[in-house]
């Protein structure tokens, strides 16, 4: 898939330029967000190394143990775009409010991370991400982040993730193609590696802790069995791939096709994932590319957040498999 030489930063000028009114200000965001990628990227890869493997012996504001190097991921991403004057507030899963940055006339733009996905893979050298959603404010001059990200005001400009894996990928969209870039680590760069991702419309693997299938709807379990039932012409059944991250395991089923969901089960009532900055922003990107998601009984870009740490369950990734378990949650049928 390599398309020689592109870098990230030319591309985000390129989209950039497509459109005239354009102030420059979402693309030095996403400048941004890729400089900070290259920190997380280094810092990830000599953890073990360094002295940030573990936890720092506190909870983060949804409950999860903290990590050293979520509190790294949160402190960089942070930094990046506290820099740029251009960010009224950020929504992280590492901090309990939103955190108010600048109520300047330019700062017009929100962001909602989670500065390090699967955290529970750092001290085992395995798939880490980060997520990230950018919303314009409305134009009121009023500075009420919190009100605006969970109204109808804010609107999601741009979206993506960063996969720390076999090699640094970082997937951006700002609504016009879904694309992919692959850290140089010499030249410093990320590089286009996946131009115009597209989801396939069908998969062959489907990801989810089974481990409290048990408590899940009845007919979600008989979704589980219907894929995981032989039968040549559907081409089932599916295989089983989870790594305990969803930025991975979606990434999988982007590329590839397939299917991710987390439901609601007897420990998370209302599902695990966070809507604000885990579930909108990899639903926009996964829509963008030709997916879908949902909570398995509306799409995710339906559903308006109450607070900003809200979990909702997560159905996403291709819109077969995906429309495919809406109907059996329906009708408990194919
Ligand atoms: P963190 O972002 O807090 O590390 O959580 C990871 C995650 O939100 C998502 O990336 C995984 O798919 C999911 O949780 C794993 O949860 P289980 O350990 O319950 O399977």
């Amino acid at each position: 898939m390599s398309t020689g030489g592109v870098t990230l930063n030319r591309h985000i000028l390129e989209e950039e330029q497509r459109h005239p009114e354009a102030t420059g200000h979402l693309s030095a965001l996403l400048v941004q967000l890729g400089f900070a990628a290259k920190i997380l990227a280094r810092e990830i890869g000599r953890a073990a190394l360094v002295g940030k493997f573990g936890l720092v012996g506190e909870k983060n504001p949804t409950g999860d143990s903290q990590k050293k190097l979520d509190v790294f991921a949160n402190d960089t991403v942070v930094e990046a775009f506290a820099q740029t004057g251009l960010v009224a507030g950020i929504v992280s899963e590492e901090l309990d409010e939103v955190k108010i940055l600048s109520c300047e006339g330019k700062a017009r733009y929100i962001l909602c991370t989670d500065p390090l996905d699967g955290s529970s893979n750092t001290d085992i050298n395995g798939a880490l991400g980060t997520i990230f959603g950018i919303y314009r404010r409305g134009t009121s001059d009023r500075c009420d982040v919190q009100s605006e990200i969970l109204g109808q005001d804010a609107q999601q400009m741009a979206a993506g993730y960063v996969m720390y894996g076999t090699s640094t990928l970082l997937v951006y969209t700002c609504g016009h193609g879904v694309h992919g870039f692959t850290l140089d680590r010499e030249l410093g760069e990320f590089l286009l590696s996946h131009d115009n991702i597209r989801c396939p419309r069908r998969g062959r693997t489907y990801s989810a802790n089974l481990a409290r299938a048990r408590e899940w709807h009845p007919n979600l379990q008989r979704f589980i069995d219907y894929l995981t039932h032989g039968n040549e012409v559907t081409k089932r059944p599916y295989s089983l791939r989870y790594t305990g991250a969803l930025v991975a395991d979606l990434h999988r089923s982007l590329v590839e096709g397939g299917v991710y969901l987390y439901p609601a089960d007897g420990g998370h009532p209302e599902g695990k994932l966070r809507l604000l900055y885990e579930c909108a922003p990899l639903a926009f990107v996964v829509e963008h590319a030709g997916g879908r998601a949902s909570t398995g009984w509306q799409l995710i870009r339906d559903v308006q957040a109450k607070s900003i740490h809200q979990r909702v369950p997560l159905v996403i990734g291709s819109s077969h498999e995906v429309a495919l378990c809406e109907r059996f949650l329906a009708t408990g049928q194919p």
